[in-house]
């Protein structure tokens, strides 16, 4: 990137050993926005090397707690004092609008500080064993080197929910963002190589998955893959990593039901249930794996309810992210715009009845960039590979229920479980209804919400493994139970 060189193998920083290189593009117009050294298969099995020796001989994984919380505040302050500049990358990388990528940054910055102070106060256990010569205690150790696979909707927040708690851990750690949007975590490697990351800690590579998949995955030199990406390759890399009996977290997305019941009124409650179903499924034009992209609406307000939906839908200003007056950006490229696409005609030639959008916007200052609008379809069921597949779009399906089971059934009706959200005004129904629900994570009376603190992952091929909290640390751990007797004495057990 700007000359690079890109990829950060032990501590230097290097050119792709065999002179490979990949135009970045910018979706908000199509053109050039760097230029990037890409990784050969042995550039990724030199960062694995890098990361094994320092994991096996360095002084990170022994390095003492009040350290590795340090260098992770420092890391935060360092975010804090580049926001502006990492947030400009990523809106040029991903399309999202500046507000949005400002966001991630600080969200970022969230992740580092909260496993800072986590370490900081995760305390062995003492374990009563009734023996008072034997000193029984359970103890965290970093699970070993650590490979980290981000997706591209969200570059660096995802590889953020895998650095952080792995450098909090004492791991060492190869990180290969997605092909199409290195450039955000090619600056924030240069940010942690600042912050002072010993050498082979932390390394870099970037390239196509399918290139450098096998030299990450297909070694016995890897102890944990952290994954975040599609359902098909989350699979492939399971397969392998199964070989050598490699740990494996995986986050895959999700196809997300969006309930709203009758009861919610009229006023307000309406208002702020229209709004939130609105921003839970066309912010970042879809491309958000708790997107709720299943609308799941009681039958006596539905025509009501998706009228209005459809009209503040059609108003969302679509354009370039760094455009103040675009309230949502392009596809992330023309290849996925053409899946969006396909997906679009499928529901329609599934019978399902176009409400609004279904086709790219027609300002010709648009023309260049991977832009779609924001695109609803109602009278959908489960019949359909538009309500059940994921489509990562700005797509609304409209399935409609007539009582609470028929909700919960509906909403559970799904191969995935990332997400869910519920509209009720009854405390007692919302409360019935999002334990009944099987998803990661439930909102009630809101959408999209997170935080550092609470664990995000999936049920059923929404995944394995959870990120952020403390579970999100434990990931990266391995745990030992110490039996340190004081007063040793024979087992007795044998006569002879
Ligand atoms: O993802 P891939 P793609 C979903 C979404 C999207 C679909 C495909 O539905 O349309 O996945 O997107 C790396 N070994 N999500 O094709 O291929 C790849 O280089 C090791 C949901 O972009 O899964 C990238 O870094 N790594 C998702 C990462 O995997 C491999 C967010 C993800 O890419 C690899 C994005 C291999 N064999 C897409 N093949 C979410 N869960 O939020 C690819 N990669």
């Amino acid at each position: 990137m700007d000359g690079g060189p890109d990829l950060y193998i032990g501590g230097s920083w290097r050119r792709a050993g065999d002179g490979g290189t990949r135009e970045i593009v910018n979706p908000a117009d199509g053109s050039v926005a760097a230029t990037v050294d890409e990784a050969s298969p042995d550039d990724a099995r030199a960062a694995v090397a890098a990361a094994r020796q320092a994991f096996d001989d360095g002084a990170w994984p022994a390095t003492p707690v009040a350290e590795r919380a340090a260098l992770l505040d420092r890391i935060a302050d360092l975010l804090v004092r580049d926001k502006e500049d990492l947030a400009l990358l990523e809106t040029r990388d991903t399309g999202k609008t500046l507000p949005e990528s400002r966001i991630d940054i600080d969200d970022v910055t969230s992740v580092f500080r909260y496993y800072a102070r986590l370490i900081a106060v995760q305390s062995d256990r003492v374990v009563d064993v009734g023996d008072p010569t034997v000193v029984s205690r359970v103890v965290h150790e970093p699970i070993g080197v650590c490979v980290l696979i981000a997706p591209w909707n969200y570059p660096l927040l995802q590889m953020s929910w895998k650095v952080a708690p792995a450098l909090a851990a004492g791991c060492t750690m190869v990180m290969k963002p997605s092909e199409v949007t290195p450039l955000s975590t090619i600056a924030f490697t240069r940010l942690l190589e600042e912050a002072g990351v010993p050498a082979g800690v932390v390394n870099l590579v970037q390239g196509s998955g399918a290139t450098l998949g096998s030299a990450l995955t297909d070694t016995p030199d890897v102890d944990f893959i952290s994954f975040t990406g599609g359902v098909s390759t989350g699979r492939a890399i399971a397969e392998v990593a199964a070989r050598h009996v490699t740990k494996v977290a995986l986050e895959l997305g999700g196809k997300n039901p969006h309930i709203v019941f009758a009861d919610i009124g009229t006023g307000d409650g309406w208002d702020s249930a229209v709004d939130h179903v609105l921003t839970g499924v066309f912010l970042h034009s879809g491309q958000v794996c708790s997107a709720g992209t299943r609308l799941i609406v009681e039958e006596s307000i539905a025509d009501d309810f998706v009228a209005d939906l459809a009209a503040r839908a059609a108003k969302i200003r679509v354009g370039d992210g760094m455009d103040p007056a675009g309230e949502t950006g392009p596809l992330v490229s023309e290849q996925h715009r053409a899946k969006v696409e396909s997906y679009v005609a499928l529901g329609i030639s599934e019978g399902a009845r176009l409400v609004c959008g279904g086709s790219r916007p027609s300002d010709p200052a648009l023309a260049k960039g991977s832009y779609y609008l924001p695109t609803i379809f109602d009278r959908c069921d489960r019949s359909m590979r538009i309500v059940t597949e994921e489509t990562f779009g700005p797509i609304l399906t409209v399935e409609r229920f007539t009582d609470e089971s028929e909700a919960i059934r509906l909403g559970n009706d799904t191969q995935y479980g990332l997400a869910a959200g519920v509209r009720t005004s009854d405390t007692a129904r919302g409360e019935r209804v999002v334990r009944a629900l099987r998803h990661g994570t439930v909102w009630l009376n809101d959408f999209g919400y997170y935080t550092a603190a609470a664990e995000w992952g999936g049920y059923g091929k929404s995944g394995n493994g959870r990120e952020l909290g403390p579970a999100g640390l434990a990931e990266y751990q391995e745990t030992k139970h110490i039996w340190h007797n004081v007063a040793p004495q024979k087992a007795g057990w044998f006569k002879g």
